[in-house]
């Protein structure tokens, strides 16, 4: 097996059972919704934004117990957008990570609630653990992952999203739409992983650097969105783990239906060459970041879970 699988499979497994650690147990009242909360985010999902956590926070030489709590965090405010996001006010979606959804297994308030205490489980680690030596930087640190969530992050993302059903959007506007919805907490990620720097090997991230990345952390975000769409259109719903072709169903602007397949996965390309460009000053130490940029422009399946054996290792080419 490559060692980038290695690498990212080793992470994956060990990171459930951080998640497993750091979730209310279900026998803790309220028993309901800490059951719900653990169905919705343990064993499911690729982990994308915690490996880019991990990456990052590997060209930091920040250590395994920030990163962890980060990632969590991370991790926490995704599967919260994603409760959010299948119920039927919203996407009104009735699979997700190959498994019904929160509001279907269990019922629509519940899956509300499951959203909102993820959200605020997110920031209490993230304000509870020491995450670096700075507490300056650790505040900023919790306003980034604020940010990147709220209104003129994913939630203002999603707002547009959802008034764009039956629009013709501009790429311009399906951009801006994207770089808030998906794109915004990938990028917190990056440098949320970077900022678990101790404070010696921060000298090495100066603010330029963490320009850099923020620059890579933008183009891997919209890449991420750009094959997605790619992925709704080509893959069916048992591999994606969720049900293909509900954009178009929708009648949702995508990038396939403004750009079609080839020019749409010529973008993504092009977002990858980019995100790799602003890396070039890092040497070998950027090497998972390079990897992950690589697997998610390259990936083709989209429904694994530790217990099915780990991330979807299939690959485009
Ligand atoms: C409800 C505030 C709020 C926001 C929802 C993220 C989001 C915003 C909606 C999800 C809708 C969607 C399918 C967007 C496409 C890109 C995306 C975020 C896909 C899901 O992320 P993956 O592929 O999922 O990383 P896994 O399951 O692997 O974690």
């Amino acid at each position: 097996m490559p060692d980038f699988q290695n690498w990212a499979l080793a992470h994956q497994h060990r990171f459930e059972s951080v998640l497993h650690e750091l979730l209310p147990s279900a026998d803790l009242a309220p028993q309901r919704l800490h059951a719900a909360m653990r169905y919705s985010v343990l064993d499911g999902g690729k982990r994308v934004r915690p490996l880019l956590v991990f990456a990052a926070g590997e060209l930091a030489c920040a250590a395994a117990a920030p990163l962890d709590i980060a990632a969590a965090a991370v991790e926490l405010i995704h599967a919260y957008s994603l409760a959010h996001d299948d119920m039927p006010c919203m996407d009104n979606d009735v699979l997700r990570r190959g498994k019904p959804t929160c509001h279907v297994e269990y019922d629509e308030a519940t899956a509300l609630l499951v959203g909102d205490a993820l959200q605020s489980l997110a920031f209490q680690l993230l304000s509870a653990h020491p995450l670096c030596a700075d507490p300056a930087r650790q505040l900023r640190m919790v306003k980034l992952l604020a940010a990147a969530s709220g209104s003129r992050g994913m939630a203002g993302g999603q707002a547009i999203d959802l008034a764009s059903v039956g629009q013709q959007l501009t790429l311009p506007e399906l951009e801006s739409m994207h770089i808030r919805k998906t794109g915004a907490l990938i990028r917190a990620s990056v440098l949320l992983g970077a900022q678990c720097s101790p404070d010696d090997a921060c000298e090495t991230l100066d603010e330029a650097a963490l320009d850099r990345l923020d620059h890579y952390g933008k183009c891997i975000g919209l890449a991420f969105q750009v094959m997605d769409d790619v992925l709704d259109t080509e893959a069916d719903t048992a591999t994606l783990g969720k049900t293909a072709g509900k954009d178009a169903d929708d009648n949702k602007p995508t990038y396939v239906t403004l750009l079609g397949v080839a020019d749409a996965k010529r973008m993504a390309e092009d977002l990858h060459q980019d995100a790799l460009e602003s890396l070039s000053g890092f040497g070998d130490d950027a090497r998972r970041l390079r990897e992950l940029a690589g697997f998610i422009v390259h990936r083709k399946y989209e429904n694994p879970s530790p217990s099915r054996g780990g991330l979807g290792w299939g690959w485009v080419r």
